[in-house]
Order: C-alpha cells, then structure tokens, then sequence
C-alpha cells in the first residue's frame, strides 16, 4: 500500500526548497530514497534545484501559478507518494478565511492519513486577536470593529485550518485523534537554533496551537521537528560560495522528535509515516 504524506504550509514556509534538497538525495549513490515512478512536474523542483547549485534562495511560487507537487517515493521497502499542494497565491488563507476548500484538496485530505504541517517561527505573526489579548475599551470604540486588530491571528489560523481539515476527515470532536499522523515541522531551523527542543520552539512561539494539537491527537501520533533544508543562510556571500563548491545536497539538516540533530533530512519522511 502507498502512504500518502500529505504536506502543508503557508508560502514561504520552506516547501519547495525541502522537496528540491530531497530531490537532490535521489541522485546520490546509494541512497535509500527512490522514485517508483516518474514525476509528472518536476519543473518546480528542476528550477528550484538550478538555483540551490548556484548558491541562490529558491523563488517563491508565483500568486497566479499553482504548482502540486507529488513525489512518488520509494523508500526501502514502503512507498510513499510525498503530496504537496504549492499554491503561491493565498490559497491557505484563503481556506482560513472563507471556509472554503476545492475539491482537489478535500480529496487529498480524505487519502491522507500523515499530515506534515510547514512553519516558519520567524515568519509568523500575531496580530491582535482575543486568543492573545484582551481588547481595550478604548481600542473597541475608536476602531468600531474594522480595525486590521481582527483579523486572525497565525496562530489561530492554523488552529483553523487544522479544524478543518479534521472535520473533512469525519473526526469525531469528542475524541483524539488516533488515526492522523501529525508531524508540525518548524522550517528555517539554521535561523531559531538557540539550543531548545523543537518541542519547546513550538510551546514558546506558538502556546495555544501547541495546547490545541496535545488536546486533539494522542501522544504517539504527534511529531515536532526542525528543518534546515538549506543547512545556513543563503544570503551570505560566503554562504553561495560554499553551495557552489561541495553541492547543495551536502547541507541541511534536522533536528528529530526526540532532539537529536542528524545531517540526514529524508529522515523527515520516516519520523512522518
Ligand atoms: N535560512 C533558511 N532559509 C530557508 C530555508 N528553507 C527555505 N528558506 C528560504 O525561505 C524562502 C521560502 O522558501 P520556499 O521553499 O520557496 O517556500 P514555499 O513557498 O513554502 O515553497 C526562500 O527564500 C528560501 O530560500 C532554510 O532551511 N533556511
Ligand atoms: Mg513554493
């Protein structure tokens, strides 16, 4: 049977350019990463990796493209179809704020059962929401309601999308979650790395979702990792003329459930199914 990953993640959460760094392991010797069959848009991945070999930052999915990417894996034994929905456009807020969501991603939510959620620590916002604050009276009558301080917060938003998406998966709100596989990745690791778990990173950053997936989902369906796909900040110099000399496969790493930092990030992939 094929394992269907399913990743998600606001844009510029680091998707594209983790597929790009897997994909650049399938050409090493010897690895145990394989395709099982061949990929219907590798475009995205071959821009991406064109890039990553002259020591340049992938580009961000352009607003009107829509580009799903779907790996076909074959790691060891297991297949894995890697599905990733890449919208540049806003499509994951769009799914927040208007409730909305097409029927190609109903579909992908229902086949998956190994949710791989992309976030960014350093990207996230938090505007001024009741889950954070409480609102000013003062605040509350010079605004009268249109003021940007409503609008949802990140934190709630992926508290949102997660309802959502389990609520598209028939989950019974009175229970936890047995069946789902969540793994939360925090993305661009190399620019958080203070020494803290990631387990800790996402209590500190983000307390309420933290609380909200240790109230839905048993202890041993949940994952909290850290990502570095690139390894270092590309916008160093210094840094472009490392990935010009030794290749953009030999950076990047992970930092796993229980803490430990390997170099290996197609471990990723097994942490997740
Ligand atoms: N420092 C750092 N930057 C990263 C890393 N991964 C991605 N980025 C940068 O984050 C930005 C968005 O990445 P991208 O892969 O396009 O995100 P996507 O929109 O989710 O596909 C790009 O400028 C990347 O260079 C990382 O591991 N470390
Ligand atoms: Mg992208």
């Amino acid at each position: 049977m094929t394992t269907q990953l399913l990743i998600i993640g606001k844009p510029a959460s680091g998707k594209t350019t983790f597929l790009a760094q897997l994909h650049a392991k399938l050409d090493v010797s010897n690895s145990a990463l394989k395709l099982y069959k061949p990929v219907d848009n590798l475009n995205p991945i071959i821009e991406a990796l064109n890039l990553l070999a002259d020591g340049q930052e992938v580009k961000p999915t352009p607003s009107e493209k829509s580009t799903s990417i779907m790996l076909p894996i074959q790691f060891g034994d297991q297949k894995i179809d890697l599905n990733c929905p890449d919208y540049g456009g806003e499509q994951i807020r769009q799914i927040i704020n208007q409730r909305e969501v097409n029927e190609k991603w109903i579909e992908s939510i229902k086949q998956s059962d190994n949710w791989v959620l992309f976030i960014r620590p350093t990207d996230i916002t938090t505007n001024f929401d009741l889950s954070n604050k409480t609102i000013k009276p003062e605040i509350l009558q010079e605004s009268k309601g249109t003021a940007e301080e409503y609008s949802i917060s990140d934190q709630s938003s992926f508290i949102e999308l997660l309802q959502i998406m389990l609520y598209i998966k028939g989950q019974d709100a009175h229970f936890k979650s047995t069946k789902i596989k969540l793994t939360i990745v925090l993305t661009c690791w190399d620019e958080i790395d203070t020494g803290d778990t990631p387990n800790d990173k996402l209590k500190e950053c983000l307390p309420l979702l933290y609380d909200f997936i240790k109230a839905n989902w048993i202890e041993t369906k949940i994952n909290i990792i850290g990502l570095s796909s690139l390894g270092l900040n590309l916008k160093e110099e210094e840094n472009k003329q490392k990935y010009r000399e030794h290749g953009s496969e030999n950076f990047g790493f992970l930092i796993k459930t229980d803490g430990l930092k390997t170099q290996d990030i197609t471990q990723l992939i097994s942490e997740a199914i």
